[in-house]
């Protein structure tokens, strides 16, 4: 294995204090968040790797970039500067942009369901995602390829779709009842692993055999395009933006959280291939929305930066350097014995949590008490992403238990050192090593929906 990893391709020219609490403060202000990280005030963090959406640092060009943005109501300068940005990497006819990802979600994803029982098949849908599908009235199944699930054993694309299960699926389910395929690139929930270009490309020929419609969920698509380059034989002398062009080739809709790879703190966007008519539909919509077609919820600036940040996102020793931080974080946790999602995928180190804290049963939410634990130990907030997120069955009312319990440590883009990462390893190791005192959760209170953003919870005493 490679273990060497390449210094940051910039220099840090304006910083942001970050303070450490003592463990007596940890333990207070954990108690008063209800043993919920979501619930902690960002100032009681030292380390934060609750997620990668919207916390990364911009660069010098996107901050003066700030600077031109028109923020005209209709036509502003700096809509047509993104739309011309947009349609250059993807090659699409038409852009529209949102506030951020489940912005476009809302507005194109009831465009396609016309009538009752439609489905959305992907590899893993997102959390959003799937809301927006169901609040759309139809339903969202997953197909990823059943080495995703298991975490110890090497595979170069666990984001992959099973093929023959969504061949089946098709025909379970029946063509003319499938709204759509998406491609989510790279696969957060399991761990922002990659899906290969021959994957897709599979997918995209049985699409077409049936006639259903493509769409791209790429928040991380240019991270997924270094991995094609990285693992797929054939890639290796592509540029980022050719081998994410070959991906917008085989879908006729791009969804974005720009948040991810837009190098940007908010955003999102919708991009069609050449369909006039859904185009219409969704411009239709944005408005009530969103906001009009040329702002669609973000300011000019917004779109300025975004104009910007979409193009650094594809350079190549930017990207180097982002998986490099998280493989490091990843091999120093795995060279001690810790349970990872391995390999390592884009974003962030998934802790397996089944395997770290096997006693707690998963309506007892081990990963949500392993990651309370790695607060307590060194002020580092990761998320959890099993069965505490996945919430209860509609219809028996009953906690569901997620096929994977893991504790994400996602890593915001250009804003954490090497050293940083260090003190992340040394706390989870910390904690893995005292792992057997680790107790499960209860609820002191659950909201009826998303209850993992707003739960109270009590730690069970043995
Ligand atoms: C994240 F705790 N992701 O990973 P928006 N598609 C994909 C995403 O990863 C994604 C969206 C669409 C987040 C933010 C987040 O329960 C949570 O711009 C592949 O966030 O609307 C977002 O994009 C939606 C964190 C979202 C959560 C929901 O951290």
């Amino acid at each position: 294995m490679d273990k060497k990893y390449v210094a940051p391709p910039y220099r840090i020219k304006m910083v942001e204090p970050i303070k450490m609490t003592t463990k007596n403060e940890r333990i207070e202000l954990l108690k008063n968040a209800g043993y919920n990280p979501f619930s902690l005030r960002s100032e009681d963090v030292y380390i934060d790797l609750l997620t990668d959406s919207g916390t990364g640092a911009m660069s010098h060009f996107q901050w003066a970039a700030l600077m031109m943005g028109d923020e005209a109501y209709a036509g502003s300068r700096s809509f047509y500067k993104f739309e011309k940005v947009v349609k250059d990497i993807t090659g699409y006819d038409y852009v529209i942009p949102a506030h951020q990802g489940r912005g476009a979600e809302q507005v194109a994803l009831p465009q396609l369901v016309n009538k009752e029982g439609m489905f959305f098949i992907s590899n893993m849908h997102f959390d959003t995602t799937r809301a927006h599908v169901e609040l759309a009235g139809a339903r969202a199944l997953d197909c990823v390829i059943k080495e995703c699930f298991d975490t110890e054993n090497y595979h170069p694309f666990k984001g992959n779709f099973d093929l023959i299960e969504l061949d089946h699926i098709i025909n379970a389910k029946g063509k003319e009842n499938i709204a759509g395929i998406i491609f989510t690139i790279t696969n957060n929930s399991a761990g922002g692993q990659p899906v290969s270009m021959e994957n897709l490309r599979e997918v995209k020929k049985i699409a077409d055999k049936y006639g259903i419609t493509t769409l791209i969920d790429g928040a991380r698509y240019a991270e997924n395009a270094y991995f094609v380059k990285q693992r797929e034989k054939g890639y290796e002398n592509k540029t980022i933006k050719e081998i994410a062009r070959e991906v917008f080739d085989l879908a006729d809709i791009f969804l974005m959280s720009s948040k991810k790879d837009g190098l940007s703190n908010i955003g999102g966007l919708i991009a069609i291939k050449n369909d006039t008519d859904f185009y219409n539909k969704c411009r239709t919509y944005i408005v009530p929305m969103e906001g009009f077609p040329t702002y669609g919820g973000l300011t000019g600036r917004d779109m300025e930066a975004l104009s910007v940040g979409l193009l650094e996102a594809l350079e190549e020793d930017y990207l180097e350097h982002r998986l490099d931080q998280v493989r490091y974080l990843g091999d120093k946790l795995r060279d001690a014995g810790v349970p990872i999602q391995y390999p390592t995928g884009g974003h962030a180190v998934f802790v397996d949590c089944k395997k770290f804290a096997p006693h707690i049963p998963y309506y007892e939410f081990p990963a949500q008490s392993v990651s309370n634990a790695v607060y307590l130990e060194a002020g580092v907030r990761p998320v959890e992403i099993g069965s505490f997120l996945l919430g209860r069955d509609p219809d028996t009312g009953k906690n569901l238990e997620s096929p994977l319990e893991l504790m994400r440590l996602t890593i915001p883009r250009r804003t954490y050192t090497y050293k940083h990462l260090d003190v992340v390893a040394e706390a989870v190791i910390e904690v893995y090593k005292n792992r057997k005192s680790l107790v499960g959760l209860g609820f002191d209170y659950e909201p009826p929906v998303l209850r993992h953003f707003t739960a109270r919870l009590i730690p069970l005493t043995k």
